[in-house]
């Protein structure tokens, strides 16, 4: 059977309503790609993996979840449907609403969304309003709405966003054959991490895949889990985890305790400096955001907080570089600009 997305490939262990009706891109089935040098980098001695979630269809980890959502919101009737978003979240839901043909209406906060995601989200015709504010006030009003009006509310809130989000882990345990020993990942509204934890208990639970343990890793302007109470005013130049008040920050640390893992923060020069040398030396450009788990990662191991001797360790990278192109141009020095001859080319590359 051709690859039809991860709801028809894993349905018998998702926990979705009769009435789901599969909105689908053909999300999921992304690379594990093994990133030796990298892993050299940081002292080496372990096997290190990116799961590469920036190549599902609308160019971040968030079509998982959204098929699931979408899909089941459309089965009951649904016909609209909304979310607040720092801007993965915003693409996905305006893609998969148009795949289902309904309206999408997302909740942006004002100036703070990266270029490739509020492009996508106008580009898949979702109704996008700014809201002048952060992500967690506009998390609020789609509560408050959704409430109110029908319109579906598609934030990780949704139960059913879990479900399609879990399938990643199922899919990096069907790859390596078990659960890694670790696994690292950014922590914004805390979905990913509750998901992922979800998944691999239940494959564990049927198939003895084992348990990993969870680094969770937040930006440091933006580090409710770490501190211990809501950011008011969050800020990172990963803008896709600038969130101070994580829906799902309970579950999250809960995960992270009962897996033997933490929840930690990162700078935003580790952040970038990561971004640059996972792309640089691997050949994988990911979002500011994306790179954070393995910030954390080189961080723990740097500190002598972690000895990843012998060990698997999956590193999900949850967006594309290309949703974010500015956080690359800004430290890029101006072009070398040439006449078109030979001696002036040479006479830079050579
Ligand atoms: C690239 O799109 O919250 O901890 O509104 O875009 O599950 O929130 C995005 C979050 C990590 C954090 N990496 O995941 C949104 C949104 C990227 C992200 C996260 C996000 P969660």
């Amino acid at each position: 059977m051709p690859y039809a997305g991860v709801i028809p490939r894993y349905r018998e262990w998702l926990d979705l309503p009769d009435h789901t009706q599969t909105i689908s891109l053909l999300e999921g089935d992304t690379p594990l790609v093994p990133v030796p040098r990298l892993a050299e980098q940081m002292g080496g001695g372990f096997r290190l993996f990116v799961k590469y979630e920036g190549l599902n269809p609308s160019g971040s980890f968030k079509d998982r979840g959204m098929t699931a959502a979408v899909s089941e919101a459309v089965g009951r009737g649904a016909k609209a449907v909304i979310c607040a978003s720092t801007g993965n979240t915003a693409a996905s839901a305006a893609a998969y609403a148009a795949r289902a043909g309904v309206k999408s209406v997302v909740l942006i906060p004002e100036g703070k969304v990266a270029l490739g995601k509020l492009a996508g989200a106008l580009a898949y015709g979702a109704q996008v309003v700014q809201v002048e504010g952060s992500f967690d006030d506009a998390l609020r009003l789609v509560v408050e709405i959704s409430r109110k009006h029908p319109l579906a509310l598609v934030n990780s809130i949704n139960p059913y966003r879990l479900e399609g989000q879990k399938t990643a882990a199922f899919e990096i345990c069907d790859t390596l054959g078990h659960a890694p020993d670790w696994l690292c990942l950014p922590v914004g509204n805390a979905g990913n991490i509750t998901a992922y934890w979800m998944g691999f208990r239940q494959y564990h639970e049927a198939k003895g895949t084992g348990l990993p343990k969870l680094l969770g890793v937040q930006a440091a302007g933006a580090a409710p889990l770490v501190l211990g109470h809501p950011v008011e005013h969050p800020e990172t130049v990963a803008t896709a985890i600038r969130i101070g008040r994580p829906a799902r920050g309970e579950q999250a640390l809960e995960a992270a305790q009962q897996s033997g893992g933490r929840i930690i923060a990162v700078s935003d020069d580790e952040i970038l400096a990561m971004q640059r040398l996972l792309a640089e030396e691997e050949g994988l450009w990911v979002e500011p955001a994306s790179a954070a788990g393995l910030a954390g990662l080189a961080a723990e191991i740097r500190a002598g907080r972690f000895d990843p001797k012998d060990k698997t360790i999956v590193a999900v990278c949850t967006g594309h570089g290309l949703k974010d192109p500015d956080a690359v141009l800004r430290r890029t020095p101006e072009l070398i600009t040439v006449p078109p001859r030979l001696d002036a080319l040479e006479a830079v590359v050579i």
